[in-house]
């Protein structure tokens, strides 16, 4: 009930973190992108095949001047996969640890990204080649306030060629997408859903630009071929985006959904990186490519720790846009407070010295297991981890913002 929601606000009052005022406001009225890279891992991020770069337009993205590129930005994602990315960088929530909160949480009340935008001008649209209906998207983002949600009906999907398995093309897609994009107000918030890159990442072999990689696995070896066509589809949009102008006034984040290759896949992912797969390694295989350019913002490689609930708050605070009242249970990257315990939804967890999984504690720079003099430690954050987690929860399972009010009240039922 509505006191729920007070002790849920002290709790989240009492984990936010200050605007970095170097960055706070840094992309105010300006147009929002994200592309939404479907199973995009780090490990791709300057990685060579053969000798040859898999994505070179990421890779000289992080190198852009005006790009932050966060090499320790882990997807928190679990049943859910994609719907889990969504829900947590609309709603700074964290998804739930069986099924899919879009699916089972589709009529709650959310005060996500576009409705909290709305009071600052934007226009909001989501730009998917998919049914509408898949993940129940075409109900959740009503309730998350979008104003449009151009999915597969409003493309051309009659040339079997453009097509994926889970819809329209990287490639053709985006370029579609141009006139239905020029059809918003500005400033507009908007998500672009790219799905070329999804396992079992079969694809076209007259489309490929790219050799297989060679490990007899064949999910792991074609892998490289389709993000090497997502990678050049991002590439042909910002020439859009460019072309247009809009690269002149829009922030754009492009971020990694979850991994594409599982750990089903770890003989294979060892002949690749070169190392054993252990829990540790493989906790960091969780990495997914955060890119964020502002036009006229300072760029570089960011090594802080975070994970996807971190988004909202920090895109927010690059809008200019105070989030004190809001209730978000992850933090600003950017901010002096920013907390870098990332939690995974299983109850596991990564930080810049200790990571908890499955059971068993290990020191971050060694990779072996915890020293026993350091376990209250990380008993602490481990109990830290479950705190947030349950809190999060109790909002999602309550439908708690029902009582939530945007200066920060409680409404009564
Ligand atoms: C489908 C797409 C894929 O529309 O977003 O979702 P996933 O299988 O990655 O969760
Ligand atoms: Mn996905």
């Amino acid at each position: 009930d509505s006191s729920d929601i007070t002790e849920i606000i002290n709790y989240t009052k009492s984990n936010y973190a200050e605007p970095n005022p170097e960055y706070f406001g840094k992309a105010k009225d300006m147009n929002v992108i994200y592309l939404h890279l479907e199973s995009m891992q780090s490990f791709l991020i300057d990685y060579e095949l053969n000798g040859q770069q898999v994505t070179p337009f990421l890779n000289s993205l992080a190198k852009n001047e005006n790009t932050m590129f966060f090499d320790n930005f882990y997807h928190q994602t679990a049943q859910g996969k994609t719907s889990d990315a969504e829900f947590m960088l609309e709603n700074s929530l964290y998804g739930l640890p069986q099924g899919s909160a879009f699916i089972t949480k589709g009529q709650n009340k959310y005060e996500a990204a576009p409705t909290i935008l709305k009071d600052y001008g934007y226009t909001s649209a989501v730009f998917h080649g998919n049914s509408g209906t898949f993940w129940n998207r075409n109900i959740i983002y009503d309730q998350f306030g979008y104003d449009e949600f151009f999915s597969a009906d409003s493309y051309d999907t009659s040339d079997p060629k453009n097509m994926a398995e889970y819809g329209l093309l990287d490639k053709p897609f985006f370029e579609q997408s141009q006139s239905l994009l020029e059809t918003l107000p500005q400033p507009f918030y908007t998500k672009f859903i790219t799905v070329a890159n999804h396992f079992p990442f079969k694809m076209d072999q007259d489309l490929v630009t790219i050799d297989k990689a060679t490990t007899g696995d064949t999910s792991v070896d074609n892998y490289f071929q389709t993000a090497r066509y997502a990678d050049e589809a991002i590439e042909e949009f910002f020439t859009y985006l460019k072309e247009s102008g809009l690269y002149d006034n829009t922030m754009i984040v492009m971020y990694g959904d979850h991994y594409g290759i599982s750990d089903n896949h770890n003989r294979a992912m060892s002949e690749i990186i070169g190392e054993e797969v252990t829990p540790v390694v493989n906790a960091d295989l969780q990495r997914v490519p955060l890119l964020i350019y502002v036009p006229g913002m300072e760029g570089g490689i960011n090594h802080t720790y975070a994970g996807q609930m971190d988004l909202l708050p920090t895109v927010l605070h690059l809008l200019g846009v105070e989030t004190q009242n809001n209730i978000h249970f992850g933090s600003d990257i950017l901010s002096a407070d920013h907390s870098e315990v990332i939690p995974f939804r299983n109850g596991n967890f990564v930080s810049p010295t200790i990571y908890s999984l499955d059971g068993k504690y290990y020191d971050r720079k060694t990779g072996l297991e915890l020293d026993p003099s350091q376990y209250e430690q990380a008993e602490k954050l481990h109990a830290m981890v479950q705190e947030k987690l349950n809190y999060s929860d109790k909002v999602v399972n309550g439908d708690l913002l029902r009582f939530y009010s945007k200066d920060g009240k409680v409404l009564s039922e």
